[in-house]
C-alpha cells in the first residue's frame, strides 16, 4: 500500500503587534483552506504562530508577557482551527508558547490527526538567543527569558501512515535533533521557524541566513534518510525581517517545494515514506553502518576539548 501523504507547508508573513490572536486565528484557517483546495492532509505551521515573535522585547516581569502564551489548548480563541481542520479532514502542526498549569514556559508545537485527536506536543529543546537584556541590539533575541529548555528531547510518533516528528527552529541547525529521531526510524519531521536576517553576534552571517537554513534541512534529511517540512514566519515584523523560504526536503536532500513569497503562502508536496528506506536501507543503513562505541563524546561531553 502507498505511503504517500500530501503536506502543505503553510507560511505566514508578519503578525504585527496590535494584530489580535482572532484575527490571526482567522488568518491560519484561511490557510487551512487553502491547503485543504490544495489536496493537503496535513498542514505545518510556523513557530508561534498565534503572536508577533515576542522575545524580540524585553519584559522584565514574565507575568506582563501572560497574554502572549496559551494556557490551554484548544482554547476558546483557538477552537476555530481545531474546528475546520476536522471539519476538513486535515490534521496540523502548530507551534505556539506554552505556561503550564505549574507555571513553566516552552516554545512548544502541538501534532493533530485528520480526526481532530492530539497526536503529541513537542517543547523546544534548544533555546538560542539570551536571558538577559541587551540594549546594544537594535533588538533582542530574549528566548532565554522567555523559555526553559525542554528536557523531554525528540520523540517520534506513528501518525499520518509513517513515523512522525517535530523539531521547533533553532533545533534544525543541531545534527543531533535529527539523528535521534534518525534512531527511531522517523521518516517526517515537522519544523516552524522564526529567523531574524539580522544576526547581532556576527551581522556578516546575515547574507547567509537562507543558505544555513537550507543547508541544515537539506543535510538533516539525507543523513537520516527523512523528509523534513520548514515553515517559516517571514517578512517584516515590527520592523525586523525575517527569513521566509519555507521548504519541503525530500529524504535525498533535495528540495522539492519552496515559498515565494515573504507572506502567507501554501506550498504542498506529495511525501512518498517509502521513499526514506532508499537512504536508510543503503548508504544510512544504521545498524550495518553507525560507529556508536566511537560516538560517546556526543553524549558525555557539551562543549569542545582542546587540550
Ligand atoms: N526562533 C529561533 O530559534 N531563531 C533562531 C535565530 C538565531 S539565534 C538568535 C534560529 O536558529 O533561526
Amino acid at each position: 500500500m502507498s505511503r504517500i501523504i500530501r503536506v502543505a507547508a503553510a507560511q505566514m508573513g508578519p503578525i504585527q503587534k496590535a494584530d489580535s490572536k482572532e484575527q490571526v486565528v482567522h488568518r491560519l484557517v484561511a490557510l487551512l483552506h487553502e491547503a485543504k483546495s490544495k489536496g493537503a492532509e496535513l498542514v505545518v505551521f510556523p513557530e508561534l504562530a498565534l503572536t508577533t515573535f515576542f522575545p524580540r522585547w524585553y519584559l522584565e516581569d514574565l507575568n506582563e508577557a501572560n497574554h502572549w502564551y496559551e494556557t490551554e489548548m484548544p482554547s476558546p480563541t483557538t477552537a476555530p482551527i481545531f474546528d475546520t481542520a476536522r471539519q476538513l479532514g486535515v490534521g496540523f502542526c502548530l507551534g505556539y508558547a506554552e505556561l503550564t498549569p505549574t507555571g513553566h514556559r516552552f516554545n512548544t508545537q502541538v501534532l493533530v490527526d485528520q480526526k481532530g485527536k492530539v497526536v503529541g506536543h513537542y517543547r523546544k529543546v534548544h533555546i538560542p538567543g539570551h536571558a538577559e537584556h541587551e540594549p546594544d541590539r537594535p533588538f533582542q533575541h530574549a528566548e532565554r527569558h522567555y523559555f526553559e529548555p525542554s528536557n523531554e528531547g525528540f520523540n517520534v510518533w506513528q501518525a499520518f501512515g509513517g513515523r512522525v516528528g517535530m523539531m521547533i527552529c533553532n533545533d534544525r541547525r543541531w545534527p543531533e535533533t535529527y539523528r535521534v529521531m534518525g534512531l527511531q526510524g522517523v521518516e517526517l519531521i515537522l519544523c516552524g521557524y522564526n529567523t531574524p536576517i539580522y544576526y547581532a553576534p556576527d551581522p556578516e552571517q546575515n547574507v547567509l541566513q537562507g543558505f544555513h537554513n537550507a543547508l541544515v534541512m537539506q543535510s538533516g534529511a539525507y543523513q537520516n534518510g527523512t523528509w523534513v517540512v520548514g515553515v517559516a514566519k517571514g517578512g517584516i515584523e515590527e520592523g525586523v525581517e525575517s527569513l521566509a523560504q519555507s521548504m519541503i526536503v525530500a529524504p535525498s536532500g533535495q528540495i522539492v517545494a519552496q515559498a515565494l513569497t515573504q507572506g502567507d503562502e501554501v506550498i504542498v508536496a506529495d511525501c512518498d515514506l517509502d521513499w526514506c528506506q532508499k537512504y536508510t536501507n543503503t548508504l544510512f543503513d544504521f545498524d550495518k553502518y553507525r560507529r556508536p562505541e566511537v560516538y560517546t563524546r556526543i553524549t558525555s561531553q557539551r562543549g569542545a576539548q582542546r587540550d
